[in-house]
């Protein structure tokens, strides 16, 4: 595995020997870069792994919605880890009250985590890095391109990542090796996951709009690369084409890597447009919104913003707003607006909302609150509570650039939003029938297909 993906969270080298990694964003067994981290640091010192998960109460705006689908693909993980002989235990409870504990019990030589540029999650392996005496060792296992190793510095714009990306991406863009069976016991008597106890934590009886599980996920990305790519780069802004990828909730939860993605699409059979543009979507823009979230530590506020963007939207902070509407009015989908409200219903109605309306959707909630500080956090608490790809640094970012011009640039100056980036209705219409998914949506609400 290339070193370059790996950071010591309490500065000391990795070590060979008995290794636990601790699963967190990168929730699978196969493509799993800390995964194969951790077997390659056990058995250079012909010693055993496993895989820890440490199920928290705390993760920020997560719900049981979100829990049950995690944990109905954790389990499946489970079973593929266990099919390999490596031990996948499942702690309830803080990670830095539970880990630090589980590791010197077993006499773990080395702990390996996985990358999460957010806050709470950053935290949780700060602390468990402090109280550890032996090597914690961060592996990016979610970005083809290694975020610490790509730019040491927030990036300003696509524009500016994408040429750091590229120069190494043949580096990193590489097929993985297979996970083999481990040979080495890890502890005699391993604790099966309580997975009834975990469950009961969450109680959620409704639907899931889709299956969860890497086994789910990979059917839905073969989908995409032979059915769907060839129309991707004329489609994808088309809402009533998801030829957008449903992979978002699947990346979020890590049950498929975003490379495994990328190394598909390009063995695709679909012509090069398609291919670029899926690529940029997936990857420069991806690792730009991981970039942002660690190195701005006001990613989840609108002071994060570029100095342009706060500048232009105080200016016109007392523009009239034809509209002013509640956080509630937002929430169950009662503005004077159709198109928004079938927006907010699919997100509502299925857990995911199509990539173009989410831009509309966000613009809209600027123009029609008080300010543009309120309209940044109704944003991202609706699309954090009821997006199951929520959560996440593609979340965050997504706000940021609706709201308030980040990773984008001035436009002509308009009363409420200033020099931020205008959308309308008429723009909606002039890319797809908007009637057609206002009634798709509608179909949905009735429970239609
Ligand atoms: N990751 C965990 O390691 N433990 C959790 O309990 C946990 C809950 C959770 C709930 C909602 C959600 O959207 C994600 C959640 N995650 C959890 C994973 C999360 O996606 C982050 O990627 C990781 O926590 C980052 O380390």
């Amino acid at each position: 595995m290339d070193i370059r993906r790996t950071f010591s969270l309490n500065g000391r080298p990795a070590k060979a020997g008995k290794t636990i990694y601790w699963m967190s964003r990168d929730q699978r067994a196969k493509d799993n870069w800390a995964l194969i981290y951790a077997a390659e640091l056990a058995m250079a010192a012909d010693s055993a792994f496993a895989v820890l998960f440490c199920l928290s109460p705390d993760f920020p705006n997560g719900n049981s919605f979100h829990y049950r689908f995690m944990i109905n693909g954790l389990k499946e993980t489970a079973q593929e880890l266990e099919a390999l002989n490596i031990p996948f235990y499942l702690l309830i409870g803080r990670p830095h009250e539970k880990i630090p504990e589980f590791v010197r019990q077993h006499k773990a030589d080395t702990l390996i985590c996985d990358f999460m540029p957010l806050k709470v999650p950053m935290a949780w392996r700060a602390d468990v890095a402090a109280a550890l005496d032996i090597p914690v060792i961060e592996v990016d296992a979610h970005n083809v391109v290694p975020c610490r190793f790509v730019s040491q510095k927030q990036e300003y714009a696509a524009r500016t990542i994408r040429p750091k990306i590229h120069r190494v991406l043949g580096d990193f863009l590489t097929e993985f090796p297979k996970m083999q069976k481990q040979t080495t016991v890890f502890s005699e008597n391993i604790q099966k996951p309580d997975w009834a106890r975990a469950e009961a934590l969450y109680s959620y009886s409704g639907a899931f709009p889709i299956v969860s599980g890497a086994k789910a996920a990979m059917e839905t990305l073969r989908e995409f690369a032979d059915e769907k790519l060839s129309c991707y780069d004329e489609k994808r802004n088309n809402p009533n084409f998801d030829a957008q990828s449903m992979m978002s909730p699947y990346f979020h939860f890590g049950q498929v890597a975003p490379q495994r993605a990328a190394l598909d699409v390009m063995k695709a059979d679909a012509p090069d447009e398609d291919k670029d543009a899926y690529i940029e979507e997936l990857i420069i823009r991806r690792e730009l919104s991981d970039n942002y979230c660690l190195y701005n530590p006001e990613y989840d506020s609108i002071d994060g913003a570029d100095k342009w963007a706060l500048k232009t939207l105080d200016e016109h902070r007392n523009d009239r707003r034809e509209y002013i509407y509640p956080y509630e009015a937002f929430e169950t989908a009662q503005t004077h607006d159709t198109l928004w409200n079938a927006a907010q219903m699919q997100m509502r109605l299925t857990g995911r909302m199509h990539g173009y309306m989410r831009m509309y959707w966000a613009k809209k909630i600027l123009e029609w609150t008080e300010s543009p500080e309120d309209a940044f956090r109704y944003a991202l608490l609706l699309n954090d509570t009821y997006a199951l790809d929520g959560r996440d640094p593609n979340g965050y970012v997504g706000v940021a650039w609706s709201v308030a011009g980040v990773h984008d640039r001035a436009w002509t100056e308009r009363p409420v939003y200033g020099k931020i980036r205008y959308m309308n209705r008429n723009g909606c219409r002039s890319k797809f029938d908007v009637d057609g998914y206002i009634r798709k949506i509608e179909n949905i609400k009735k429970g239609g297909v």
